[in-house]
């Protein structure tokens, strides 16, 4: 295995829990719009972008909008997803994500967000660990989404890190792909049906030190 010198973090299901919220919003905008959608196709948007998912939830509505509309109805789901998380404090950080950053921060490894949301640096700040991150990269510096690598390429070269020297943390599928197709470690939270292709997965952060995380990716190989 290569010597592991940064982490790369995403944040809706693996830093806190913003599903929920983005669900509330994106299915109020629903609603408005005459339609309804369930909890296992909200499963489908995770991790992907605003103006995909809009388009994805048209589409399970059989709405077909101009670009100008669409535009319109994701600047409104914003506003109530931005409302909404203005609550959020050190509580909605998932269970034993603080002490793994301490972690890592004490044995010196570097540490990067790579997620697809626009509003990553409010919802870090709210919850009190924007400043642990040693480098941001969300949707406001990316121009593709996951499956795509750009986002977790981007958090590399601002830790000044090789890819195969990063292990990237994600909860949904296609982030797993953007890992291993970056050529990177991937570890996944979560379910590993869903999320197979990962080097790893683990339920959550609960009792895992960066030894155990280590270990468990010893015969891995990436890209
Ligand atoms: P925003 P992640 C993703 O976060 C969410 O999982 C996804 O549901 C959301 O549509 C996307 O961010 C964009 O979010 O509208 O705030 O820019 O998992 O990549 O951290
Ligand atoms: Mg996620």
């Amino acid at each position: 295995m290569n010597p592991v010198k940064a982490c790369i973090f995403d944040l809706d299901g693996v830093i806190v829990d913003t599903a929920v919220y983005h669900y509330q919003a994106w299915r109020r905008l629903a609603n408005d719009l005459g339609f309804d959608f369930s909890e296992q196709e909200n499963e489908k948007l995770k991790g992907v972008g605003r103006m995909d998912s809009l388009n994805l939830i048209l589409q399970w509505g059989g709405k077909d909008l101009s670009e100008e509309e669409k535009m319109a109805l994701a600047a409104k789901k914003n506003d109530w997803y931005v409302e909404s998380i203005q609550q959020m404090n050190g509580e909605e950080i998932l269970e034993g994500v603080l002490p793994f950053l301490e972690e890592l921060q004490q044995r010196g490894i570097r540490i990067s967000l790579g997620s697809a949301s626009k509003n990553a640096p409010v919802i870090l700040k709210r919850v009190g660990l924007y400043d642990r991150f040693d480098a941001i990269i969300d949707g406001n510096h990316t121009t593709i989404g996951k499956p795509h690598p750009q986002v977790f390429l981007k958090g590399a070269e601002a830790l000044g890190v090789e890819p195969s020297h990063c292990i990237v943390f994600e909860d949904a599928a296609k982030g797993i792909d953007a890992a291993l197709r970056g050529g990177m470690y991937a570890v996944g939270i979560g379910n590993p049906a869903v999320l197979h292709r990962a080097h790893l997965v683990i339920p959550s952060f609960v009792g895992r030190s960066f030894d155990h995380i280590l270990e468990a990716l010893s015969t891995a190989k990436v890209a």
